[in-house]
């Protein structure tokens, strides 16, 4: 009992009145309770859709941050890459718009990613942004122009470092001393870095972690990182991504990161999937964009299953995200603009996601996403509660007929939409309290 429900407690007893029992100020709740997470996530559970961006020198090469590094880059080639990246273009509050075009509600930067570039102006390691001629802390502009926006600033931080000395794995930079790698060192140069981006850039929406796979990190260092963020930002939400998971121990930080895959249904674990909008996560030439209905479907599984998508663009080397990149985002942000009500603010099911639907509800509407329609109609089970009526936001009309064990759901062929037929049932009762139903009668 917090020490203000106490002494409330103490004076009613005193004054021999009754007292009903006071919600704890979210202030008052420990930072890792499971209350004080559902205070922390409920924006970002609201926002259901977030861009990535992978961004770093490697865009002058084309290849995949970090990994190209001592690969399709010579290592010393990779690590002088920064001395030409002048990214003339670059314009935070072009990407921030273009985010809010899209529907996108948080953007994640890789603010360092595994070749440990770092895109802010970072006292504790000089090969850094400010030392590039570009010259401008790519953390400031951007947490700037996305509080402008009403965007939420996250960033990304790579737990290993294949360039630093002192990371037992890395390939530290060619000609540098060679030293005994230490770990203890590495990770307090770590939190020194953590500690600029937690305490120099306002409210951090969330911390992705990553890199947390390889030998030299563990489950009890993760653990001791998430109480270091939390002491510097007790709100912000942090992934899953602190360390490699423990048998018998608790899951690190408030959601999963399922990657390139739509996450399984899950009400009780948040879970986002971080998906690219193209093939690569940093910039290509000519990459394999994907097209329009998949990228709404990879949102409309998404949320079906009670998840977020956080989708991934990857600026080109002068500052700019290419316009087909651009283009495809404003296509969803379209489509959100005109049916977001049965993404944002909803929650899974109680349909869960199948081969031809996915639903989400909010009060007493659930919305059906028909993604494919079967031969003579949709035939679901039935869903234990009464439609009161119907609506089919992309147009047409829908016949509903409830049956014992079967809704029917059936839209003439020229009123489907080709994506995504929106069916909006509104039902006597909150679709959050039906218990999940699979969406396809058991083979
Ligand atoms: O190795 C990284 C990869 O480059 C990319 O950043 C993805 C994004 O989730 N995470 C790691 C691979 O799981």
């Amino acid at each position: 009992m917090s020490k203000r429900a106490l002494f409330t407690a103490i004076l009613a007893a005193a004054l021999n009145t009754t007292t009903t029992a006071q919600p704890t100020p979210p202030s008052e709740k420990p930072a890792g309770s499971p209350a004080k997470a559902a205070d922390r996530l409920a924006w970002w559970r609201e926002a259901r859709f977030g861009m990535f961006i992978h961004w770093g020198p490697v865009s002058l090469r084309g290849t995949e941050i970090g990994w190209s590094r001592g690969k399709e880059v010579p290592t010393a080639e990779y690590d002088a890459l920064y001395k030409q990246f002048s990214a003339e273009r670059f314009d935070a509050d072009r990407w921030v718009a273009l985010a809010k075009s899209a529907g996108m509600k948080y953007i994640v930067l890789t603010s360092k990613h595994h070749d440990g570039f770092c895109l802010w102006d970072s006292r504790r390691s000089d090969y850094n942004v400010m030392k590039s001629p570009l010259h401008r802390d790519i953390d400031r502009e951007l947490s700037d122009a996305c509080r402008r926006a009403g965007i939420r600033f996250c960033t990304y931080y790579s737990i290993l470092d294949w360039r630093d000395p002192n990371y037992p794995l890395g390939e530290a930079p060619g000609g540098g001393p060679k030293i005994k790698p230490d770990m203890d060192t590495y990770v307090a140069g770590m939190k020194g870095q953590l500690k600029e981006l937690l305490t120099n850039y306002g409210p951090i929406g969330l911390v992705w972690f990553d890199g947390q796979w390889e030998a030299p990190w563990s489950y009890e260092r993760g653990v001791d990182l998430e109480k270091f963020v939390r002491s510097l930002q007790p709100d912000t939400i942090i992934n899953d991504r602190l360390g490699p998971g423990k048998p018998g121990a608790p899951a690190l930080g408030d959601y999963a990161t399922p990657e390139q895959t739509i996450g399984g249904f899950n009400r009780d674990r948040p879970w986002e999937t971080c998906m690219t909008i193209c093939q690569q996560w940093a910039w290509k030439p000519d990459d394999n964009l994907k097209p329009l209905r998949e990228c709404l479907h990879a949102l409309v599984r998404c949320v079906g299953g009670d998840g977020n998508l956080l989708f991934n663009v990857g600026p080109m080397p002068d500052g700019r995200i290419e316009d087909r990149q651009a283009d495809r985002l404003r296509e969803m942000g379209a489509w959100l603009e005109k049916y977001g009500e049965s993404v944002y603010a909803t929650r899974g099911g109680p349909y869960m996601p199948g081969a031809n639907l996915a639903s989400t509800t909010r009060g007493n509407a659930v919305y059906l996403h028909v993604l494919a329609w079967p031969e003579g109609g949709l035939r679901l089970p039935a869903l234990g509660a009464k439609v009161v009526k119907s609506a089919v936001l992309t147009g047409g009309k829908a016949s509903v007929t409830q049956g014992d064990d079967a809704l029917l759901i059936e839209v003439a062929p020229s009123e489907r939409d080709p994506i995504d037929t929106i069916i909006k049932l509104e039902l006597d009762r909150e679709g959050l309290a039906i218990a999940p139903i699979a969406s396809e009668p058991a083979k």
